[in-house]
């Protein structure tokens, strides 16, 4: 039996990410594979919900330590995810490590992406990262933007820097990486989802054959 495969689904604050995880899914129901999904932080944990209230205001840590709670919140379900993709099924994740990596190091200058993902190295490392690509300036102007802890324009601008050195990151340690052009009407983004999908078609299933990799190793 072939396994599934792991995707990642990337972005800034309000770049449409859950519409576009229903089109993912759409793909894969559409293509006979089966899906499970989470978002992270996964809230709905302990840890997760020390995360909520960090990113809501109520609760502060240092950058090491919200760092850590949300590489914690990842393995908690390492397994999980390992389960599925033995069992042939794919697992989509709305943010993983790259998300960890990318906001952890806009709070630094310069920015050091693969220190900031020390404690997710062992983890099950996504087979397709899609990153949707939209400026900072359009994610800020977006409604309810503003209401957590990281949703500040000047910030979003160096993450989405960020997110360029974790893609090279990525893409250095053999990690497939596309973009989704996120800037239009959501019927326009999704259509650009499935155009991404197709494409890779062949890649996903050569892929489907090999061994789970792990970051980074
Ligand atoms: N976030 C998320 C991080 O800073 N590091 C991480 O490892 C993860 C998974 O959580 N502003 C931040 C990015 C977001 C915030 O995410 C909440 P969302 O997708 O809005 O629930």
């Amino acid at each position: 039996m072939k396994r599934g495969l792991f995707i990642v689904l990337e972005g800034l604050d309000r770049s449409g990410k859950s519409s576009v995880l229903s089109a993912i899914k759409r793909w894969l129901e559409d293509h006979k594979y089966s899906a499970e999904d989470i978002h992270f932080p996964n809230r709905k944990t302990p840890i997760g919900k020390k995360i909520d209230a960090y990113l809501k205001g109520s609760l502060k840590l240092s950058d090491e330590e919200i760092t850590s709670l949300y590489s914690q919140n990842r393995w908690e379900v390492a397994s999980q995810i390992e389960e599925s993709l033995r069992a042939g099924k794919c697992f989509v994740s709305v943010r993983y490590a790259f998300s960890g990596a990318a906001y952890s190091s806009a709070k630094y200058d310069p920015v050091f992406v693969e220190h900031w993902m020390r404690e997710d190295a062992g983890l099950p490392a996504p087979d397709l990262t899609l990153y949707l690509r939209l400026s900072a300036s359009e994610a800020s102007s977006r409604p309810g933007f503003g209401d957590e802890v990281y949703e500040r324009a000047w910030f979003q601008k160096r993450v989405e820097e960020c997110f360029g050195s974790v893609r090279a990151v990525c893409e250095k340690n053999g990690g497939l990486w596309r973009d989704i052009i996120a800037s239009g009407s959501k019927e326009e983004v999704k259509e650009n989802v499935f155009s991404t999908l197709d494409d890779l078609k062949e890649s996903m299933t050569k892929i489907q054959s090999q061994p789970i990799k792990y970051l980074w190793s």
